[in-house]
């Protein structure tokens, strides 16, 4: 039987947690990205190569590159996105001279993922990230002040927005304003407050079949590059998995998937499955959706969170939550056993907990909280392979 490739993401040279730190928790690839050149910016083959020899001298291998970030321009059509994406081309070819073939990205408008709370306090003592929509409604209408706001929101959660920031004092609010859109790790772009609406601004006109549509259109164009140089490409689902700020939102169901893989139809074209992002909606069926996009996934994020009806939810254990983690493994298990090569998975965030709680760490990005979830993780694998045999 074939395992998963267990993985762990790295954030570079500055991460305080290590290769060898990822080496001992028994992960043998890394998923990293070159966050230090600027979103637009050629990545070249010395650069690609610097990183590559980082890991490889730490005796692990680098699976996945997450992620080449889309610049906004190509997300809406306009200023130079043709430059852009001929830089994006470039990037590709210079990833897969170095031998670097998996590609993660998003076509998330504006904001990568998105929270309301990085340290939202658990009965056992260790801190999750959460996203209450009281806070979020707080921050767009109150603080944001977005014009016509309100028109988007029923009556309970303007309510429940206008509660919670009445309760929050200035420190409160700017910790609340920090968290949305100052950028969390992996976003290539944070903004302040002015900068944020401009933005959003950016997308005056552009409804949910138009940026499909401009997605389809980067892929139209740089899956080609893909197959010529054995790239797969992996589209990360909207987090959270609904329209926020009054933005549309192209990659949050099993609907959004198929009609990526029906457009621009290519083993090449294919998906992160994200269990965390996905698994925030009831009509997302996980295992169903392994079973169906199974040729087309080529990453794995592992992560459940526990979520309600008003859209509020928070990271639980790996193996706790709404994400039905065994039957997702079953899936995950048998997908791999019909794929020529070892599919990456990483245990996507994890608590921070234990001597974490002391130490300055990237919010969901802890070394223990994740080490946690790879084990548990591989042991779920272990257990229902040892099962099959
Ligand atoms: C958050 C991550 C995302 C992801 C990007 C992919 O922890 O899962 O930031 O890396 O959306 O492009």
């Amino acid at each position: 039987m074939i395992h998963l490739e267990q993985t762990m993401r790295w954030y570079g040279p500055e991460d305080p947690v290590s290769l060898s730190d990822i080496r001992q928790a028994g992960a043998t690839g890394i998923v990293s990205a070159l966050h230090h050149i600027p979103n637009g910016e050629v990545w070249t083959r010395e650069e690609i190569a610097k990183r590559k020899a980082m890991i490889e001298n730490a005796g692990l291998q680098w699976s996945v590159v997450e992620s080449v970030p889309v610049h906004e321009h190509i997300k809406t059509r306009t200023g130079n996105f043709e430059h852009y994406i001929t830089v994006y081309k470039e990037c590709i070819r210079n990833l897969a001279a170095e031998g670097i073939k998996t590609i993660c990205y998003n076509f998330m408008p504006v904001l990568d993922w998105t929270r309301t709370n990085l340290a939202y306090e658990l009965p056992n003592g260790a801190r999750a990230l959460r996203f209450e929509m009281a806070a979020l409604v707080a921050f767009d209408i109150h603080i944001l002040k977005r014009p016509d706001a309100e028109k988007e929101y029923p009556a309970e959660q303007l309510a429940a927005g206008k509660a919670k920031f009445e309760e929050m004092d200035a420190s409160a609010k700017a910790q609340l304003t920090k968290t949305i859109i100052a950028g969390l790790p992996g976003a290539e772009e944070g903004y302040t407050v002015t900068q944020f609406q401009q933005q959003l601004d950016t997308y005056t006109g552009i409804d949910h079949t138009k940026l499909a549509n401009h997605l389809k259109l980067f892929l139209d164009t740089i899956i080609p590059v893909c197959e010529e140089t054995g790239v797969v490409m992996a589209i990360h689902p909207d987090d959270p998995p609904f329209p926020i700020f009054g933005l549309p939102r192209v990659v949050s169901t099993a609907t959004d998937i198929r009609r990526i893989f029906t457009e621009t139809n290519s083993p090449n074209n294919g998906v992160t499955f994200c269990t965390g992002s996905f698994g925030v909606r009831a009509d997302n069926n996980l295992p169903a959706m392994i079973k169906e996009f199974a040729h087309r996934i080529h990453f794995i994020h592992l992560r459940a969170t526990l979520s309600d009806a008003q859209g509020n939810f928070h990271e639980a254990n790996h193996l706790d939550g709404d994400v039905p983690m065994y039957e997702v493994m079953k899936a995950l298990v048998h997908m791999q056993q019909n794929k020529p090569n070892r599919i990456p998975m990483r245990p996507d965030h994890g608590h921070q907990m234990l001597d974490d709680l002391h130490k300055k760490t990237n919010p969901g990005y802890t070394g223990i909280g994740r080490l946690k979830g790879l084990a548990e993780l591989r042991g779920l694998e272990f257990g229902i392979i040892s099962g099959i045999k």
